[in-house]
């Protein structure tokens, strides 16, 4: 073949390939663009959508409703693949506005209902052919529009709406645990999306997009800086940055809200002291507040770690916690601001169990908290571990606003590399029967029968270009909000939602991707810490296996402390034989888990010391069962391996080979887990490892080395 000829069947087939590409493959995706890709619909629904959605209608003025407007613009376009007109007539096929703002919702008559709704509240109708999306608020409108986008992406039919909708909590708050020089305390996705350097002149276009994200699943405020708060935060020069923040996320219902260092007073004010109850100390910030609601006019009120990890508090000046929070909540109280004050207080006695810690520490407080204080308590009552009991503080304190706090990133869940679907945890926590007022006091309705309501999450964003580092956990950032918002959403439904969002709409694809979720958390449990173990992992870092670490300064921060194996057996006595922090549970509750025979088995070694020959539910020793879940668990990511390898084609291949690659690292350290932790547990028990348990490759002293190294 002559070089012309050569050149040009080279040319030819290179337009066919991407003309094969084209129709063959999926789109590459960076996954910038989270659950609102607006990707074109598969063509079973497009052309009955394309049929209905002709003319879309925005009647309001406001920099919400130009939101609303620019996400139904190009939300439209892309979804059904053609340009849908954009306009404030009353003939469009879909109409979104409020009964002040549009005279076809004035003439509906609806005003009554969406009031009742409340101010988040809306209602998508089919009234005669026609979408309409009405709410009292622009805020509410613009969830009512996200809500649109989700049922035209999950494929819904439009003919005959009948939707009323409100949040069933009113702060729905991330917490960024971001700190001042970019950095992210138990962050793995990079960088603080904060970039306080060029902030206020240079806005990153990036914060729209995580305003827009946030909107779409309903969440309504952002802490920015770490609780382990550094008091520059609070400085006119850093308030100017937090408002140009704070002025890109208000037309999408964000207030911001800022982490409160109890000493900032003496950090940055020049005050000989913090004590709350000092009359200087109360004006300090009260003159703070009226400072900020000045520069932030919604500016949503503080967070506050205090006298927790060496963070300072009121205790630091004997005051009590309600001292130092209602000092803070009296500051804030004429703009309408709230305080959020953490419980995760541990303050080590000898002998002590850090599992009572917190209860020990606010109980008695309960009743003496200033109206706008909410305690902020995490899910269990030791520290975000794979799985914990509920915390005994939701139920127990009555009159007190208490508010869950979750930990969206994975501290101790495998970081960014492990996929967990972190809502069948939260599913769980939820659920929780708390007895606080007889049988079904769950956690979900004792927080939510409160005079103010809310829930938090540790935030699992960062700069990475996929926003949280591995592709799948986009999906705990989706489920938190949308779990906020209606706190009895099923994992399931949580889960199809945003596989079709965000992956695929290929049926079999959608359901082998829902399964995988759905079995994660349990598959992380049985690979880390099973029936009940907790804080197994390396002192600092908080990633790897180290069971046997006992080297920190504090007992109860050291992984013995926790599992207790000796000869006899495992696990951490909390009954009446030992630390009889059980007893701070209701009676219903108290009396399950302090039963060997009753406590279910997933939380057995958090209440029991049991025999290594205890017969379990399978007849399997105690020992033998723990093995039988250690490598259950890596069985588990080897089968997700292979289950992936089949959607091949279906995701496009940037997000499928990402993702990939991370299950690769997952099984890896899933292993890691195994060996490690059998081998150290086998010291004790010196037994065998049962049949279908895989021998470690390695002796227990490189495990040893290798925690040292990572
Ligand atoms: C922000 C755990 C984490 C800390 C975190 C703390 C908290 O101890 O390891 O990084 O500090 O919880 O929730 O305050």
């Amino acid at each position: 073949m002559s070089h012309k000829k050569a050149h040009k069947a080279q040319k030819y087939g290179f337009v066919l390939f991407v003309l094969f590409c084209a129709i063959t493959s999926v789109k590459a995706d960076d996954g910038y663009r989270l659950w609102l890709r607006y990707e074109r619909l598969p063509a079973r629904s497009l052309n009955l959508y394309r049929e209905r959605i002709r003319t879309v209608s925005v009647q309001g003025t406001s920099p919400t409703f130009d939101a609303i407007r620019r996400e139904l613009s190009v939300g439209c376009a892309g979804l059904l693949g053609m340009p849908i007109p954009v306009g404030d007539r009353d003939d469009a096929s879909v109409i979104v506005g409020l009964p002040q703002t549009s005279p076809l919702i004035r003439k509906l008559r609806w005003e009554a209902e969406l009031k009742s709704l409340g101010p988040d509240g809306y209602r998508i109708r089919t009234v005669r052919g026609v979408v309409v999306i009405a709410s009292s608020t622009d805020i509410g409108a613009l969830y009512g529009t996200f809500h649109f986008f989700r049922l035209l992406q999950t494929e819904q039919p439009l003919d005959n709406l009948q939707l009323d909708q409100a949040p069933r909590l009113n702060f729905r708050v991330l917490n960024h645990w971001d700190n001042l020089d970019g950095s992210i305390e138990r962050g793995y996705a990079g960088n603080s999306l904060w970039n306080w350097s060029e902030l206020p002149e240079r806005i990153d276009p990036r914060l729209t997009d995580y305003a827009r994200a946030n909107a779409s699943i309903g969440i309504n405020g952002s802490v920015l800086n770490n609780v382990n708060a550094n008091a520059q935060i609070l400085t006119p020069e850093y308030l100017d940055k937090v408002a140009a923040i704070a002025n890109v996320f208000r037309p999408y219902g964000i207030r911001v809200y800022l982490a409160a260092r109890f000493s900032a007073p003496m950090d940055i004010g020049k005050l000989p002291t913090a004590d709350p109850l000092d009359p200087s100390v109360v004006a300090w910030w009260k003159a703070k507040a009226d400072e900020i609601y000045k520069l932030i006019p919604d500016f949503g009120g503080f967070i506050v770690k205090a006298n927790s990890e060496g963070q300072p508090g009121p205790r630091t000046y004997n005051r009590t916690h309600a001292d130092g929070a209602n000092m803070l909540a009296a500051a804030v109280a004429p703009h309408h601001g709230i305080v959020f004050w953490r419980a995760f207080v541990y303050d080590m006695k000898p002998g002590y169990d850090r599992a009572g810690a917190a209860y020990e520490n606010l109980k008695p407080f309960d009743g003496k908290f200033a109206r706008n204080v909410l305690l902020q308590v995490k899910n269990g009552p030791i520290d975000f571990q794979p799985r914990e009991p509920f915390h005994p503080l939701f139920g127990g304190m009555p009159q007190t606003q208490v508010i869950p706090e979750l930990q969206i990133t994975q501290e101790y869940l495998g970081f960014s590399n492990h996929f967990v679907f972190l809502a069948s945890m939260w599913r769980e926590f939820l659920d929780s029967d708390t007895y606080a007022a007889g049988r079904g006091s769950t956690v979900a309705k004792v927080v939510e029968h409160q005079r103010l309501t809310g829930i938090a999450g540790v935030a699992n964003t960062g700069s990475d270009r996929n926003w949280t580092g591995h592709h799948m956990l986009q999906a705990n950032w989706y489920a938190f909000g949308r779990l906020a918002w209606d706190p009895d959403t099923p994992s399931q439904q949580l889960a199809t939602e945003w596989t079709k969002l965000t992956l695929t709409h290929d049926p079999k694809a959608v359901a082998t991707i829902v399964r995988m979720m759905l079995e994660s958390h349990e598959a992380v449990v049985n690979y880390m810490t099973p029936l009940g173990l907790h804080h197994l992992f390396w002192g600092g870092h908080h990633y790897g296996p180290a069971p046997w670490w006992d080297t920190e300064k504090r007992d109860d921060w050291n992984p013995v402390y926790y599992h207790k194996a000796d000869a006899f057996g495992i696990g951490f006595d909390r009954t009446r034989t030992g630390s009889n922090t059980v007893s701070q549970y209701h009676p219903p509750v108290r009396r399950v888990f302090s039963d060997l025979q009753r406590c279910p088995e997933k939380f057995m070694l958090w209440f029991h010391h049991v025999s290594w020959d205890r017969k379990m539910k399978s007849g399997r020793t105690l020992w033998d069962e723990l093995a039988w879940h250690y490598q259950h668990g890596v069985d588990w990511v080897r089968a997700t391996r292979a289950g992936w390898g089949e959607l091949k084609g279906v995701i496009d291949e940037e997000r499928y080979s990402a993702i990939e690659r991370k299950l690769e690292i997952q099984e890896r350290d899933a292993v890691w887990w195994r060996d490690a932790c059998l081998l150290y547990f086998q010291t004790f028990a010196k037994r065998p490892l049962p049949a279908g348990v895989e021998k470690p490759a390695h002796a227990l002293a490189d495990y040893k080395a290798k925690a040292l190294d990572w």
